[in-house]
C-alpha cells in the first residue's frame, strides 16, 4: 500500500473531446515538456504518480535523452511508450493486420521507433493498442487477419530488450464496429502467450461490454502471470474515459481486491497501474489528482479486507457472512487514515484543496498564451 504508484497519461493534460467538439482550456500544455510538468505537479501534491506515459507521435521530440533528464529533474520518470497506428491515412484498413505488406512494414517500423524511444528514455513498456478491425461482415478475413497480426507482433517482439516488455491492449469495439482484431483478453492472451515471457496484456477498464465481470479477468490474467498493466478509467456507456472510480467505485474496489489477492501490488509483480483518461469538461490537473486519489482510496479499502474471515466464511458455506466481510471493507471510510498517511509524508492532507490554493493553475494560464495547445492527435 505504501508503495502504490499510478502512472499518468501525458494526453490527459491536453485538450480532448468527442467527435462533436474539442473544447480548449486556458493553461493547456503546448509541449510534451509542459504535459510532464503538469504530471509532476500531480505527483507533488499526491506522492502517488511518479511516472508519465507518452504517446508517439503525439509526444515526439528531437531529443528523448534530454526529455528523460527534464522529467527526472521534475521528480518523475518516463513510463510506458504508447504506439499509435490509428491516425495515418495508410491505416484505413488496418495496421499490423493490413493486407498490404508495405503497410504492415510501416506499422512494424513505427513500433521499432517506439522501442528506440524506450531505450533513450529508460521506459520499460511498449504498449500496443490497435484500431484494426472491420465494420461489415465479410469485409475482411477474420482468420487471415489473426495470422498477419501474430506475424507482425513477432517481428516487433524480437526487438524488445531483456528489461523491456510488450503490452498488448484489447478493446471490443471502436473505431471498428463489427469486429476488432484484438477484442478481448482471451485474444490478447493468446497472442502474448505465443510470443514469450516479456509479452503481457493491458486491461483497459473501459474496453468491455457493460456488465462484464472485470475482476474475474484480473484474477485470471494474474493467475496466468500475464497481467502487465491497467488503463484505468470509468464509463457509463461506451469507452467514456472518465475519472476512474467516478462511475462505479465498487467495481474499482472489486478490481483492487483481485489485484491484491493475485500479488499485483507486490514489489516484483510488474503490474503497472496506469490511467487512460481524458478530461473534456472538467479541469485537467485536478481531474488527475482526483483519479489517483480514487485509486488509492479503493486500494486502501481493498487492503482492509479480512481475508481470513472471508476464507472461513467461504469454507463454512456462509454466503451472507462472506458477503458481509467483503462489504465491510468496501464501506469503511479510509479518508481520515489517508489524510494522516499524507501528513506523515509531508504531503498535503487534502491534495485537491492544496492544489486549488497553490496558484499553479493561475500561473500556467498566464504563462501559456502563445503557441498551439496540445490536443487529441497532437
Ligand atoms: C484506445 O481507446 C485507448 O484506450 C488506447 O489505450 C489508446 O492508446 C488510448 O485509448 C488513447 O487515449
Ligand atoms: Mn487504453
Amino acid at each position: 500500500m505504501g508503495n502504490l504508484e499510478i502512472e499518468l497519461p501525458s494526453w490527459a493534460f491536453g485538450n480532448s473531446g468527442t467527435r462533436f467538439k474539442v473544447f480548449g482550456t486556458p493553461g493547456t500544455p503546448r509541449t510534451v515538456q509542459e504535459k510532464i510538468a503538469d504530471a509532476a505537479t500531480v505527483h507533488q501534491f499526491t506522492g502517488l504518480a511518479p511516472s508519465v506515459a507518452l504517446h508517439i507521435p503525439w509526444d515526439e521530440v528531437p531529443d528523448y535523452r534530454a526529455l528523460r533528464v527534464y522529467a527526472e529533474d521534475l521528480g518523475v520518470r518516463v513510463g510506458t511508450i504508447n504506439s499509435n497506428t490509428f491516425q495515418d491515412d495508410s491505416y484505413k484498413f488496418g495496421s499490423l493486420t493490413h493486407l498490404d505488406k508495405k503497410v504492415r512494414r510501416t506499422a512494424i517500423d513505427h513500433h521499432l521507433a517506439c522501442i528506440e524511444v524506450m531505450n533513450a528514455t529508460g521506459s520499460a513498456d511498449l504498449k500496443i493498442w490497435l484500431a484494426d478491425g472491420t465494420n461489415y461482415p465479410g469485409q475482411g478475413d477474420i482468420r487471415d487477419r489473426q495470422e498477419r497480426l501474430a506475424e507482425s507482433l513477432a517481428s516487433i517482439y524480437e526487438h524488445i530488450g531483456d528489461q523491456q516488455r510488450m503490452v498488448l491492449e484489447y478493446k471490443f469495439f471502436e473505431p471498428a464496429t463489427y469486429m476488432t482484431d484484438v477484442p478481448d483478453w482471451g485474444t490478447a492472451y493468446t497472442h502474448v502467450a505465443a510470443l514469450g515471457e516479456r509479452a503481457v496484456v493491458c486491461l483497459d477498464t473501459g474496453h468491455h461490454a457493460p456488465g462484464t465481470n472485470i475482476e474475474f479477468i484480473v484474477a485470471q490474467l494474474l493467475r496466468l502471470q500475464k497481467l502487465g498493466s491497467f488503463d484505468f478509467n470509468s464509463r457509463f456507456y461506451a469507452d467514456d474515459d472518465l475519472i476512474v472510480g467516478a462511475a462505479d467505485p465498487f467495481q474499482l474496489f472489486r478490481i483492487m481486491v483481485e489485484v491484491i489477492r493475485g500479488g499485483g501490488l507486490d514489489d516484483d509483480s510488474g503490474v503497472a497501474l496506469m490511467l487512460d483518461q481524458c478530461h473534456n469538461v472538467e479541469a485537467k490537473i485536478p481531474g488527475q489528482i482526483r483519479s489517483v486519489l480514487n485509486v488509492q482510496e479503493m486500494t486502501a479499502r481493498a487492503a482492509l479486507l479480512d481475508s481470513e474471515a472471508l476464507a472461513e466464511a467461504q469454507r463454512a458455506g456462509d454466503v451472507l457472512g462472506a458477503h458481509d466481510v467483503f462489504m465491510d471493507a468496501f464501506y469503511t471510510d479510509v479518508r481520515p487514515r489517508l489524510a494522516q498517511w499524507r501528513a506523515e509524508r509531508g504531503l498535503p492532507e487534502d491534495p485537491m484543496a492544496a492544489f486549488a490554493r497553490s496558484g499553479y493553475q493561475q500561473r500556467i494560464e498566464a504563462e501559456r498564451l502563445e503557441g498551439t495547445q496540445s490536443g487529441w492527435g497532437a
